[in-house]
């Protein structure tokens, strides 16, 4: 059998437990990520041709360096490099779940999205235009009832598609304010001009964690020559965004990604009316 390894992602409570119980049943085993007391739930099950082993990431709401979890996320993501990355998110809460699926698309890895929770959001009433969400995404998103094991076929069957290249990701890239997104570009070209930085590298995502003030990102870049210029268009980009928005990149970024949720949702989801007043 082919072997294969897909990474959950998503917030907690999101139902990422019960997917990865779901699917791999029997055949689990609890390890440590490397340099953290977290757990490591790992896992397989044989489906058609491929041996799926399926690695439970820890639940984050973001892909900032600040917890533990969210360190051992992206650096699981960046250093294994699963196949596919499924990104579970809690149907009745998309909104919340969304910021963390944006940042895994900004990480432009094979993503897929659990749609999960859907036994609750058509019980409330919830109306999710699925195809459109697509679109915007760029990922397709399998609905899932990780409770009540549905979706579950349907989700390894995306999962092989996307190994097999019969699903396109179309990697979207979210669009930052025009200023941001200059620096981006310039910093980038920096970074790939950088003979000894890592060729796989991902120089977009490096850029866009350069201007959130990311220290591992910068500890990273700092060794090496280019940094000096690096520093100089930081600098400049930072000057630019308090001039003409009054507060920063890192600032900025955060907004943008609320914006892009936000737009999102008002195009794709329709809320139960008596939950209109009570969930954000
Ligand atoms: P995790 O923190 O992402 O691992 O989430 P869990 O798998 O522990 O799930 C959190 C809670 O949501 C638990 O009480 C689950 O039983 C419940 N849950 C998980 N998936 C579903 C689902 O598809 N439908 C419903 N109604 N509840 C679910
Ligand atoms: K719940």
């Amino acid at each position: 059998k082919k072997k294969i390894t897909v990474a959950l992602a998503g917030n907690p409570n999101a139902g990422k437990s019960s997917l990865f119980n779901a699917l791999t049943g029997a055949h689990q085993r609890v390890g440590n990520f490397p340099g953290v007391t977290i757990e490591k739930h790992e896992g397989y099950l044989d489906y058609r041709d491929y041996r799926i082993n399926v690695v439970d990431l820890p639940g984050t709401y973001s892909l900032t360096p600040y917890s533990p979890e969210e360190i051992v996320t992206r650096r699981f993501i960046i250093d294994e490099q699963p196949d596919v990355v499924v990104n579970v998110v809690e149907g009745t809460n998309l909104e919340r779940n969304m910021m963390l699926t944006v940042q895994l698309m900004e990480m432009e890895v094979d993503l897929l999205v659990a749609l999960n929770m859907m036994d609750e959001v058509e019980e409330k009433g919830f109306k999710i235009d699925i195809d459109q969400l697509e679109l915007l995404l760029g990922s397709h998103i399998v609905p899932t009832s990780a409770r009540q094991r549905k979706g579950l076929d349907d989700l390894l069957d995306h999962i092989i598609r996307v190994v097999d290249g019969r699903i396109e990701i179309k990697k979207n890239k979210i669009s930052f304010s025009l200023e941001v997104e200059k620096a981006i570009d310039k910093i980038a070209d920096l970074l790939c001009h950088e003979p000894e930085l890592d060729e796989a590298a991902n120089h977009r995502w490096m850029a866009i964690k350069l201007l959130e003030n990311d220290r591992e990102i910068y500890s990273q870049v700092q060794k090496y020559p280019v940094w000096v210029k690096i520093e100089l268009a930081l600098q400049e980009a930072i000057t630019e965004c308090e001039f003409l928005h009054g507060t920063d990149p890192e600032a900025l970024i955060t907004e943008d990604r609320h914006a892009f949720v936000r737009g999102a949702m008002q195009e794709c989801v329709r809320k139960p009316k008596a939950a209109r007043a009570t969930v954000s």
